[in-house]
């Protein structure tokens, strides 16, 4: 069997190894010639454990090549971005523009899956019409499906074969067929539903981790009011057997909490109401942590300040949504601070302003932030700061560090008070 996977994001690019792995021939479509070379190369242009591994034996063996035009297949697996506009409503022009890429080599028979995180009722509002125009007749000639990736970045290899799969079909016939193409790799369970259900349910999965954050933050906020510690009130209370109250950070980042519930809420904009809240509350964690680190340095003419980690979250190199740069950047729009950036995960030409080492960030500063929980972060001891460092004080809002609070200053984003 052949398949043509369209996008070779974080999604599409591992979906092809394992899929090449386990034996299919694969081609890779992306837009970008950079990509396309790199992975004719056996090369990666991303960061994610085990991957490089993989694509390095499943291209050498001639299995999975990259392309930038799709070819002929029996299934089309497509997994595309779909970023948010500026009113927060969804983009789905390049699930669009991969559907009419694909039409030309499709032909009876085919399964076509949309990976691609949706709005409610995308696929049967706005693939299968498209198709349709093609000359489809999309409940019979094709098998339309929608399979939400739910992968985990930082363990998506593990996450794509032993995870639940959901295959909404616009048809059952099509929910079956695209269920099989699954079940050939996956270990976990592949349930068949409809294409809408499967939509809202991979939306709801993120949504009910951002107002789970969001409950956190919110929490931090308050304990700083009360001169509570937040952690200390969260390990308690999820001793209860049914109750798991998230972590409080500096924001929530990426391309799927921080975008996927604005989709409902596009929707259902009256009901959406507690979901909108919790984007918002998340979304002022950024500004929460500068108000801190002002409070911090209040004293201080000119203070130096270094900021660890600019990824969404720790151990990847993703900085989509990060509220880390976020900071980052309001930090050094303030006159009054002198910023420097560490992050072992991020290479220069990503963000917009300079990424220096360890030694370079720390050198005279008097307040570190940690901002992602790296596991390189985790395992840092006080005296690794102590003679860099003006001040040894370090603000963690990521509650990851494990420094000796006798030799430094430890703050963390749920204990200080106001
Ligand atoms: N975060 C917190 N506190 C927490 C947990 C997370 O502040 O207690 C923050 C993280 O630091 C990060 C953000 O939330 O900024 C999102 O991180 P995450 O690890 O929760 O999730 P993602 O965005 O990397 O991946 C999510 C996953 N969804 C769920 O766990 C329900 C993943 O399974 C999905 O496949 C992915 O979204 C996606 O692509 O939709």
């Amino acid at each position: 069997e052949k398949i043509c996977v369209v996008g070779l994001g974080y999604i599409g690019l591992p979906t092809s190894a394992v899929f090449a792995r386990a034996g299919y021939e694969i081609v890779g479509v992306d837009v970008s010639e950079h990509v396309v070379d790199k992975l004719n190369r056996g090369e990666i242009h991303i960061e994610e454990v085990g991957l490089p591994e993989i694509v390095k034996e499943v291209v050498e063996n001639g299995k999975l090549r990259g392309s930038m035009t799709p070819e002929e297949a029996d299934v089309f697996i497509i997994a595309v971005p779909t970023p948010i506009h500026e009113d927060y409503t969804a983009n789905v022009d390049y699930v669009i523009s991969a559907t009419k890429a694909i039409a030309p080599y499709l032909s009876k028979g085919n399964v076509v899956i949309v990976e691609s995180t949706i709005p409610p009722r995308t696929m049967d509002d706005i693939v299968a019409p498209i198709l349709r125009e093609q000359g489809f007749d999309t409940e019979k000639d094709l098998y339309l499906a929608h399979c939400p990736e739910r992968v985990l970045p930082g363990r998506i290899l593990i996450e794509l074969i032993e995870n639940t799969r959901i295959v909404g079909g616009t048809t059952p016939e099509a929910a079956k067929k695209a269920a099989d193409v699954y079940r050939a790799i996956v270990t976990g369970d592949v349930i068949e539903t409809e294409a809408v259900t499967a939509e809202m349910s991979k939306l709801m999965e993120n949504t009910f981790r951002d107002v789970n954050i969001a409950l956190a933050n919110e929490l931090a906020k308050i304990s700083s009011r009360l001169g509570v510690d937040a952690h200390q009130v969260i390990e308690l209370a999820n001793k209860h057997p049914r109750v798991n109250i998230h972590h409080p950070g500096p924001g929530v980042g990426g391309h799927c909490l921080a975008v996927d519930p604005y989709f409902i809420v596009e929707k259902a904009t009256e009901e959406a109401k507690l979901i909108k809240l919790s984007r918002d509350i998340n979304n002022s964690m950024p500004h929460f942590v500068v108000e801190q680190v002002e409070r911090m340095t209040v004293e201080l003419k000119e203070p130096k300040i270094a900021a660890f980690g600019l990824t969404y979250k720790g151990n990847i190199d993703d900085v989509r949504e990060s509220p880390a740069i976020e900071i980052v950047e309001m930090l050094r729009r303030n006159p009054r601070f002198d910023v420097r950036v560490f992050d072992p995960h991020v290479r220069d030409e990503q963000v917009s302003f300079p990424v220096v080492s360890f030694e370079e960030a720390i050198q005279d500063a008097n307040l570190v932030v940690v901002l992602a929980d790296h596991n390189e972060f985790k395992t840092m001891k006080a005296e690794d700061f102590l003679s860099g460092m003006k001040t040894p004080v370090i603000f963690d809002t990521k509650n990851c560090t494990n420094l000796d609070e006798e030799k430094m200053t430890v703050y963390k984003i749920g204990n200080l008070t106001n």
